[in-house]
């Protein structure tokens, strides 16, 4: 084994070269990761245990200071805590730097600002009736969703865990679909159901560390520019389970699925470290659908980088019978849009996992969104992700973010969330079946249609209506 301790202290060399302020460390089985962290604790490291294997090391981690666990064979993965940051919106940013770059004061000025961290509602009694909105919806139409509820509206709850900036978990028509972690007495202070969390009701807050994970949104034009948080976690949730026929607003593709929020992406993106935290919460705590509209910059083909704390987090999804819907990606890392996601893989979407299903964007005229990534191998099929309409923050609904500036809610973000909740309507109908089998059943009843022929797996975009006639 002393070859393997040469290697990892190369790897943990370049590492240190790079730098070295937050690494994370994966432990051979043996070896608990609460002794690990005790141990790099010892050696004057900020570390916490993320998952039974994985740990995260912060501070000044000379080669010294892991010496005595090289020698022991602990450790079997250095890596650096990567960045992960949204998908971002490029109609968004196109008419943001227009605008700035002819307004450069604007930048600065402060929107309103929305109070960070508001009381959690009680779930609210129910109503019924059609859903205003819907008709803004066209996304909905298009995939067929209300022939689909007639085999079957859903009402075996699934639970969606939505990864990313949080949800305005006061929204009218999010509150009735909210997750609520029943085994958890709200504001006692005490981790009831002893999962790690203290008071965790509805999800949770990683990037806070607190139990509620509130949708904050940027405060200027200038955030939003530099990759702030639109609100981009509310406006996902809204596709997957905004509630339906409750006489409010719209309704997401599976209008009875549970909504479980968690937030790790606030205005500076967010980590890896936080990823695997919020990915082992959601299947330990019941999510069986995991919606993610973010991106890893480990990975990059240009430098070479492997996230295998993010990859074996999504294995551990896999190992425990749960999907992982992953946005195809807008461009590769920024650069460019309308990316070859076969050639240069956007990540986690282009993980080889059998438990990902990676979403490319559509408009309503059946092309991909200017923008969005394709793979013949390596994307599975389409959704809506051009001008989608959905719940935002401070309990409103649009398809545009900035409607001044003409900057309308685009993405593969946006398409992501529509097979999320896809996955949750048909599992709900036969939970019996397996993720494979989910899987399996959303890409054979794809519709296909021209412009995704030879580019996406199943040539064709996400069909509610026909999945839930298999
Ligand atoms: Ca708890
Ligand atoms: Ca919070
Ligand atoms: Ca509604």
């Amino acid at each position: 084994m002393k070859t393997f301790s040469i290697a990892l202290f190369a790897v943990i060399a370049v590492s240190l070269n790079v730098k070295a302020e937050d690494l994370l460390i994966k432990v051979a089985n043996p070896v608990s990761t609460k002794h690990a962290a005790n141990y790099f604790a010892a050696e004057g490291l900020k570390s916490e245990a993320l998952t039974e294997n994985w740990i995260r090391v912060q501070g000044n981690a000379t080669l010294e200071k892991f010496q005595n666990f090289l020698e022991s064979d602990s450790i079997v993965h250095v890596q650096k805590n990567y960045k992960i940051q949204l998908r971002q919106n490029p109609s968004l940013q196109k008419a943001l730097s227009a605008y700035l770059a002819k307004h450069p004061e604007q930048a600065v000025r402060p929107f309103a600002p929305a109070q960070d961290n508001p009381a959690i509602p009680n779930a609210p009694s129910n109503s019924s009736g059609a859903d205003p909105l819907f008709s803004k919806q066209w996304g909905m139409k298009d995939i067929g969703v209300e022939n689909a509820w007639r085999v079957n509206p859903g009402n075996n709850k699934v639970i969606v865990a939505v990864i990313d900036t949080g949800v305005d978990y006061t929204h009218e028509d999010l509150l009735p679909n909210l997750w609520r972690n029943e085994k958890e007495i709200p504001n006692n202070n005490i981790d009831d159901d002893k999962n790690g969390y203290v008071d965790d009701i509805i999800g949770w807050d990683f990037l806070a560390k607190d139990n509620k994970p509130y949708d904050l949104a940027a405060t200027s034009l200038g955030d939003l520019l530099n990759g702030g948080n639109p609100g981009h976690g509310t406006h996902c949730a809204g596709n997957v389970a905004a509630r339906g026929q409750n006489a409010k607003g719209i309704s997401g593709v599976a209008p009875n699925a549970q909504i479980m929020s968690l937030r790790f992406i606030g205005n500076e993106g967010g980590t890896t470290a936080d990823a695997v935290l919020a990915i082992k919460y959601a299947v330990d705590n019941g999510a069986k659908v995991l919606s993610n509209s973010w991106g890893s910059e480990g990975e990059d083909p240009d430098d070479a980088t492997n996230n295998q704390a993010l990859k074996d987090s999504i294995q551990y999804a896999a190992d425990h019978d749960v999907l992982f819907v992953a946005a195809a990606g807008n461009g590769h890392q920024g650069k460019g849009y309308d990316n070859d996601n076969d050639s240069k893989p956007a990540y986690p979407a282009s993980y080889a996992h059998d438990n990902i299903i990676s979403v490319a964007a559509l408009d309503v005229n059946n092309n991909f969104g200017s923008f969005s990534n394709w793979g013949r191998k390596s994307v599975d099929l389409g959704a809506p992700g051009v001008k989608v309409f959905s719940t935002t923050v401070t309990n409103k609904y649009s398809d545009t973010v900035i409607p001044l500036l003409g900057a309308n809610w685009d993405g593969t973000s946006m398409a992501c969330p529509h097979v999320a909740g896809a996955a949750a309507l048909y599992w709900s109908a036969h939970p019996e079946k397996t993720h494979a089998q989910v899987k399996e059943a959303i890409l054979n009843s794809a519709t296909r249609i021209a412009a995704a022929e030879g580019k996406l797996v199943t040539n064709g975009k996400l069909n509610v209506d026909a999945l839930m006639k298999q």
